[in-house]
């Protein structure tokens, strides 16, 4: 693989695999804004960074069981109505290095910052759809199509060589309320190539790994997309299998993920002075649901006190209040009293009431993803 064009990064970045590049920000850089700078945004590849140079002839073509296949144009893309969807995309593998302490996982270790918040601009893609003959809130096209499969210019060695690409279902593409986007803008700059230059996905309240970057292809199908990163990659898997035991077909490709906080104002183990200590954080839940609860306890999970959360400063959240943001995580922030050594910890409960379970040893599996277990952090208290 070639990795002599990877574009330059932020210094800061910890980087957690040089080629393919994989990087994630310090935990205080993610909560220094609501809105993640594009710079401390977390990096996930699988192969190199390819460059797409020739903005006038790239386009993306629409084919499978349609009525009308298409090749679209950037300009094609550009004419249809622009959405800023503000929304929060994570890893799968977010927290996975916690998670390989139990027991080894495959695959490479993150710490707490494998996601990140941003302004996404772009066409809708049930907009998109509907210009080769998809109409909105489908199921199934004429032709039996039930699924869209997006498929990358990337390389993969995963894919022997091949492109990266992943599906979702066709009613979640054409459903304008899911807002999925072909999203040519991050925080109101052109996608950097990183992110996916010229053009990526955003599915929104899902597993980061179905977002492709660099968008080549779309199809519609029949079937689910059979690429290795959803068949063979991104399940979620019992703690009972391993790998002498795994059954691939047993399970579905992750979607949705599960809700989730975590600490980012305190490392891991952290001294600080006796006294008044800000515990804060993010927390997010998939699917589209709020946060309706974050809970922070500072005898190791004996007792909790509820902390605030906010999307803007200064103002009290509401899940699914007209002015929340449904798809991007939340801020919270409480001051506690902090006199002897002892576990902090945070759990978040979503709309649906979901909690985040207590131990990881009881979502532990194979492939390390999706630990949700609460998030600890260790403090010493010194002088
Ligand atoms: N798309 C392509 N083409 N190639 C990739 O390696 N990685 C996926 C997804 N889309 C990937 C991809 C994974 S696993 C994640 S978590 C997100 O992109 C990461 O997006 P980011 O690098 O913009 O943060
Ligand atoms: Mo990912």
């Amino acid at each position: 693989s070639d990795y002599s064009q990877e574009p330059l990064r932020h210094p800061s970045l910890i980087i957690n695999a040089k080629e393919p590049f994989n990087a994630e920000p310090p935990r205080s850089a993610l909560i220094s804004s609501y809105i993640t700078p594009v710079h401390f945004f977390y990096k996930r590849n699988h192969g190199p960074i390819p460059l797409v140079d020739d903005i006038e002839r790239y386009c993306v073509s629409i084919n499978g069981l349609t009525e009308n296949p298409k090749e679209l144009f950037m300009n094609d893309i550009r004419m249809l109505p622009k959405y800023n969807v503000t929304a929060t995309l994570q890893c799968a593998g977010n927290r996975r290095t916690a998670m390989s302490k139990v027991r080894k996982v495959k695959g490479v270790g993150w710490d707490i910052s494998t996601l990140g918040n941003a302004v996404w601009g772009g066409a809708k893609l049930a907009d998109v759809l509907e210009l080769v003959g998809v109409s909105k809130f489908s199921y199934c096209t004429q032709k039996g199509g039930k699924h869209v499969e997006f498929v990358s210019v990337d390389k993969c060695e995963e894919e022997k060589g091949g492109p990266y690409k992943a599906s979702i279902p066709l009613i979640q593409a054409s459903n304008p309320e899911a807002d999925v986007l072909l999203a040519y803008e991050m925080n109101g700059e052109p996608l950097n190539r990183d992110h996916g230059y010229p053009l990526r996905v955003i599915v929104p309240g899902v597993i980061g790994a179905r977002s492709v970057k660099w968008l080549d292809s779309i199809s519609i199908n029949a079937e689910e997309c059979q690429g290795f990163f959803m068949q063979k990659d991104y399940k979620m898997f019992p703690p009972s299998v391993d790998w002498s035991n795994i059954d691939w077909s047993a399970r579905r490709p992750q979607m949705d993920f599960p809700i989730q906080c975590a600490i980012c104002s305190l490392e891991d183990v952290d001294h600080i002075k006796p006294g008044k200590v800000t515990v804060s954080g993010y927390a997010v839940a998939g699917g589209g649901r709020g946060i309706e609860r974050v809970d922070i306890s500072v005898d190791g999970g004996k007792n909790w006190i509820e902390a605030t959360r906010y999307q803007k400063i200064g103002v009290p959240y509401v899940a699914d209040s007209l002015s929340s943001y449904k798809w991007a995580w939340v801020f919270f922030e409480i001051t506690v009293d902090i006199l002897r050594n002892t576990e902090i910890v945070a759990k978040a409960v979503d709309s649906a009431a979901n909690v985040q379970p207590e131990k990881v040893e009881e979502i532990w599996n194979v492939r390390g993803i999706l630990n949700n277990s609460w998030h600890r952090v260790q403090v010493g208290v010194g002088r």
